[in-house]
């Protein structure tokens, strides 16, 4: 581990670190950079598909407008995702679960990469890439990698969709309401690769730190939440997250 990098991490942080019995991770795309996801925004310039922003093939809109569209935008990135592993920043966030009476991770991240690390008790904000769902009776389907996807629900025959939580679509049922109240419960609340631009998820490390948690973020940039963190670790989760595991 360079050397260099041990300095960033204060001795407030070390000693919250090593007695903190609940600890809360938000993730964005910036924690799975390292492991070769694209990230949507960065170096100013946001993620395009056929000439359309992500967020708007990304909408439910679309889903009502083209349908076939949506899918072919989710199948490009699962094929793309499929190969790639876990990266040291997931590796570490999935050791606090064991480390940590009780470590709670929030993510936007629909690549499942968190969940191939080990982490469990995840709350997925934003769906699975990894999952489909029927646009009538809501039956939820795996998709395995290297599976040909199904397009209609078995159970009730309409269409397909990818379950993921789109732009203009609520989150899944109870998942915003489970992580507010783990916000508040919090001693530590780690904010992870994030431009924290997209709510509600943007607005949980608020929640946590008007509940008293001691609000860290790691990122090689500044965001909208930057300032109201407790401390700003500039620098990637991969090279970052693992200077703690000496702690
Ligand atoms: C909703 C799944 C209720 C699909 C996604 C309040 C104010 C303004 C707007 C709104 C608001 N409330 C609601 C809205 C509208 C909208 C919203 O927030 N818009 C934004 C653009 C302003 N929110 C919604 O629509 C939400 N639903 O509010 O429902 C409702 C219902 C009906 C009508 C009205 C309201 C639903 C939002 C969820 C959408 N789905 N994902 C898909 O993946 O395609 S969002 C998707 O984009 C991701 O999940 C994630 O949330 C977001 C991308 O952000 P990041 O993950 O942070 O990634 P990004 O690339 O931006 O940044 C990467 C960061 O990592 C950077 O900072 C970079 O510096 C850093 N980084 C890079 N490398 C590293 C690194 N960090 C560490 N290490 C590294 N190595």
């Amino acid at each position: 581990m360079p050397e260099v990098l041990t300095h960033v991490i204060s001795a407030e942080l070390r000693e919250r670190f090593a007695s903190a019995k609940n600890v809360l991770v938000l993730t964005g795309a910036g924690v799975s950079a390292e492991s070769g996801v694209p990230t949507f925004r960065g170096g100013g310039k946001t993620a395009v598909w056929k000439g359309m922003p992500f967020d708007v093939v990304s909408s439910a809109t679309m889903v009502k407008r083209d349908l076939p569209a949506v899918w072919e935008w989710f199948d490009y990135r699962r094929k793309l995702l499929q190969p790639l592993q876990p990266n040291p920043a997931h590796l570490e966030i999935a050791r606090w679960q064991e480390r940590f009476e009780q470590c709670t991770v929030f993510t936007q991240n629909i690549d499942g990469l968190h969940q191939k690390a080990g982490s469990r008790d995840m709350i997925e904000l934003h769906g699975s890439i990894w999952r489909a769902r029927c646009l009538t009776c809501h039956a939820q389907f795996e998709i395995l990698p290297d599976e040909v996807r199904d397009d209609t629900c078995v159970d009730c025959g309409d269409r397909l969709r990818p379950d993921v939580v789109l732009f203009g679509e609520m989150l899944p049922p109870g998942a915003f309401e489970l992580a507010a109240d783990r916000a508040t419960e919090g001693e530590l609340c780690f904010v992870v690769g994030t431009s924290a631009i997209v709510y509600p998820a943007a607005g949980l490390p608020e929640i946590a730190r008007a509940a008293g948690a001691y609000v860290c973020e790691v990122n090689p940039e500044r965001t909208p939440l930057s300032g109201i963190c407790d401390e700003v670790l500039t620098g990637k989760a991969g090279e970052i997250l693992p200077l703690l595991a000496g702690v």
